[in-house]
């Protein structure tokens, strides 16, 4: 079986304003740190060249919100646009959810006279979820859903979890927040939405699970200490809690 190349990366926030409480940023600082923030799809680019990935898997909050400038949108498509043929896989978070009217939605793209989203680029459009394959790989499938609005989410998307795919590597997107993470944003008050155990992603038997809205990196292990999945965290810190390495 030839070995299946991941390139995993998630909460960009672009677009982000850096008017955060507590942070107290001169105008000049300000502007070096949303260039940076910024600059996350075309570090993906630069990462992709390098290790070649089969596959893109990108599991929700690229952009910070819906009123983010356009031409940051533009941008993003004409990086995932450059990596083709690599095919790339979107699950929307609470951030960038998929709603109509927002950048998801073509009709809304092409009344502003925005890019659409290039050929390679999968996004998973239903808060149901869905199961596709991926270009070029017939032994590896990916499922995911997608966030349809900002608002926090109670129920529980692995409880029942989705049907398990027979493909070899089956792999799993997922927005939300795992219960045991330990993060300095962890899971309390307004950061839970779409909670899981750690105990149901092991259970629900994918191969990889790829998750995003926590934003440091964090692996999750089944009980026999292989890794089940795996937040990648956010790129760049954005507040003062976020300070620490980035993953990516
Ligand atoms: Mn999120």
């Amino acid at each position: 079986m030839a070995p299946l190349v991941l390139l995993q990366s998630s909460d960009w926030h672009v677009g982000s304003p850096l008017t955060g409480r507590g942070l107290g940023l001169t105008e000049e600082f300000r502007s070096k740190r949303r260039e940076e923030v910024d600059a996350a799809p075309e570090r993906l680019l630069a990462v992709s060249r390098e290790v070649r990935p089969d596959v893109v898997l990108l599991p929700g909050d690229l952009w910070d919100a819906e009123n983010v400038p356009p031409t940051l949108f533009r941008r993003l498509v004409e990086v995932f646009d450059a990596l083709a043929p690599v095919p790339v896989f979107i699950a929307p978070g609470n951030h960038d959810f998929a709603g109509p009217g927002g950048f998801f939605d073509e009709a809304f793209l092409a009344a502003l006279g925005l890019p659409s989203w290039p050929g390679n680029v999968t996004v998973f459009r239903t808060s149901a979820w869905e199961t596709r394959s991926v270009p070029g790989r017939d032994d590896a499938t990916v499922t995911g859903r997608a966030f349809l609005s900002p608002l926090l989410d109670a129920g529980r998307p692995l409880d029942p979890p989705p049907a398990r795919p027979p493909a070899p590597f089956a792999l799993l997107m997922l927005h939300g927040s795992l219960e045991s993470y330990r993060g300095p944003d962890a899971p309390s008050g307004a950061k839970r939405t779409a909670p899981f155990s750690r105990e149901e992603l092991a259970g629900a038997g994918f191969s990889w699970a790829a998750l995003g809205h926590h934003h440091g990196f964090e692996v999750v292990e089944r009980p026999d200490g292989s890794a089940a999945g795996a937040y990648s965290g956010s790129p760049t810190g954005r507040g003062l809690d976020e300070t620490g390495p980035r993953t990516s």
